[in-house]
């Protein structure tokens, strides 16, 4: 049985699906603190800082794969740092240690572009670099790739992990993070509305379509053990924009779409991110590539969003 927690999150949503399609409904078992309106598949409710709960449903569905995906993002990290803290890497610890507890198969990891800071190379970024993160977030998520390249060096814990960009989809709404108006942007696309973007037109940022996020995090799982050499995570990477491309991509469909731009406390945020990833190692350790570029993801929301 696979356990997905923060399962009703904008890629939980999502993943949850896609897994139940490949493993069958009845072998992926959703867990979050809250529940959907409406949700009927198999589900738990489940803090991931209860580390007796936490136990307990490991071991009554008798759980063999964790895809750990609670966490609180960029945006929403600032306002509570501690918790922040508490939630991503204290939540991680407990899942490693029951996952070596419980002799689990496989852990999946996301970590973010939120690990790299002012000091990283911003083009091209290469994978292994010196991270010192602004964010509590991306402190958090930096030191959980330390832990689990330990819990695999230490343990043998098949744990593998993903540096996600920006995650850009239709199927659900992105919660708390610093790369959310390029979803946001659809929907007000759509209403005919003009919309206040929260960075500067320039910043351009990493970012990746729901569907190739979906097949990385799962080829990776599924890729032979050997094949998997990078156990802190991987660099991933599909497309990079700004705000001012996306609009002007998004105009090409909808010419009169405007956008205003009133950089808020998230610029700060993303302006000490990179705007390149190299994920070579990605592509030749087990097989990485995607699919969508702006021009194609832009068509494809624009033909999904619903509103
Ligand atoms: P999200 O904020 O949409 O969802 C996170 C989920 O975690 C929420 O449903 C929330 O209720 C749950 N959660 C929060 N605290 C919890 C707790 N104490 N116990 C259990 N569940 C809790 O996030 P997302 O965008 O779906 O991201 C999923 C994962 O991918 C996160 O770990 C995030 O860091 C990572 N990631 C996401 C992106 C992106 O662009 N979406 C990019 C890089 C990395
Ligand atoms: C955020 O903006 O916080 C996330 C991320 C890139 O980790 N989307």
């Amino acid at each position: 049985m696979i356990l997905v927690t923060g399962a009703n999150g904008q890629i939980g949503q999502v993943l949850t699906k896609r897994l139940r399609q490949l493993h069958g409904a009845d072998n992926v078992l959703a867990s979050d603190i809250t529940k959907l309106d409406n949700y009927t598949e198999k589900f738990e409710f489940l803090d991931i800082l209860n580390k007796h709960r936490l136990n307990e449903v490991i071991g009554d569905h008798k759980i063999t794969q964790v895809y750990h995906l609670a966490a609180i993002l960029s945006a929403s990290g600032e306002w509570n740092p501690k918790k922040t803290w508490n939630v991503n890497l204290n939540g991680l610890l407990t899942m490693l240690t029951l996952a070596v507890d419980h002799k689990l198969e496989k852990v999946f990891f996301p970590s973010t572009i939120a690990v790299f800071g002012n000091t990283t190379p911003r083009i091209n970024t290469p994978q292994h670099v010196p991270l010192l993160p602004e964010t509590v977030y991306g402190m958090s998520k930096a030191t959980g790739e330390n832990w689990c390249n330990y819990f695999n060096k230490r343990y043998d814990l098949d744990v593998r992990s993903l540096r996600y960009p920006g995650i850009i989809g239709y199927q659900s709404l992105p919660g708390g993070g610093t790369t959310d108006y390029a979803v946001e942007i659809f929907y007000a696309a759509l209403r005919g509305e003009e919309y206040t973007c929260f960075l500067n037109e320039d910043t351009r940022l990493p970012m990746m379509y729901m569907a190739d996020a979906l097949r990385g995090t799962t080829d990776l799982m599924e890729a032979p053990k050997e094949s998997i050499q990078i156990r802190s995570s991987y660099n991933l990477a599909a497309m990079s924009f700004s705000p001012i491309e996306i609009t002007r991509e998004i105009q090409k469909h909808i010419p009169d779409f405007k956008v205003k731009f009133e950089p808020d406390f998230r610029q700060e945020i993303a302006s000490s991110w990179t705007e390149s990833i190299d994920d070579s190692f990605a592509r030749s350790h087990w097989g990485w590539n995607h699919e969508y570029d702006l021009e194609k993801m832009v068509k494809d929301m624009l033909e999904n969003v619903t509103i």
